[in-house]
């Protein structure tokens, strides 16, 4: 897969060199290329902001900058073509807190493309004409506003890399984070078995697969049950979890 990012500030993605991120680059899963929007921008000043039409504080990103620099990136003239032109081949999303809310779900659906085209807003907004006329995609990570798309895009690119197959460690590890199976996931222990007084469940060290995978899955059920129960609305329930919910709401577990 290939992501490239256009920002203003292309030094503050050093995150995406650590890590998880850093060994899916040099493995060669994912091409991570941060492109920097003020080489776009032309005139002595290569400005790539201006105040708004129309009065009201704050500047707004410049069409001409964002336009040449996705059609550069993409090396798809169709970009700067006249109307009508083909729908481009690859998502290009605007960061924005106006956007559609970042899930679990929809990492996995931009996880199955060959590349993404991510956008970091910034200042007040971007032109309009950039909406309507050159992304593909809005995306937000939740209701706060941020000064600038870049953390957004670091946090889209975390949640979909690891998705690629080859990311994490384990094979299926994906699998069981809390939100991709619909329901978050219960606790977790390691070494020691015993600390402060503090004792590991003991069907976690029975050795037996098949107690230990009902007890994760009725520690998950419990763990959405007190934290996201609107999770649980659209969550695939077994009848044996149904149950076991019905316990809890009777408060016998
Ligand atoms: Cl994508 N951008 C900004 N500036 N603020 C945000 C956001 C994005 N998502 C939530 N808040």
């Amino acid at each position: 897969m290939r992501i490239d990012i256009l920002t203003l500030l292309p030094e503050v993605f050093v995150y995406l060199n650590h890590s998880i991120l850093q060994r899916a680059q040099a493995a060669g899963l994912v091409d991570i290329r941060l492109h920097h929007l003020r080489a776009y921008a032309t005139g002595k000043h290569r400005a790539t902001d201006e105040p708004p039409f129309g009065g009201g504080g704050g500047m707004v990103l410049k069409p001409e900058p964002l336009f040449t620099a996705v059609a550069s990136i993409l090396n798809d003239e169709q970009v700067n073509a006249p109307p009508p032109t083909p729908a481009p081949a690859h998502p290009i999303i605007l960061m924005t807190p106006q956007g559609r809310p970042f899930t679990q779900s929809i990492a996995q659906e931009l996880a199955q493309h060959e590349r993404l085209l991510l956008i970091c807003g910034r200042y007040e907004g971007v032109d309009e004409r950039v909406r309507q006329h050159l992304v593909t995609d809005e995306i937000s990570i939740g209701d706060y506003v941020l000064t600038g798309g870049e953390l957004a895009a670091m946090v889209v690119a975390d949640a979909v890399v690891r998705l690629l197959p080859g990311a994490l460690g384990a094979a299926g590890a994906a699998e069981t984070d809390s939100h991709a199976t619909g329901l978050l996931e219960g606790p977790h222990y390691t070494k020691p078995a015993t600390f402060r007084d503090w004792k590991v469940p003991n069907v976690l060290r029975s050795g037996h697969a098949g107690q230990i995978a009902r007890w994760r899955r009725q520690e998950a059920l419990r763990r959405t049950w007190e934290r996201r129960p609107d999770m649980l609305l659209t969550a695939v329930l077994s009848e044996e979890d149904k149950w076991f919910l019905g316990q809890l709401a009777a408060g016998e577990q």
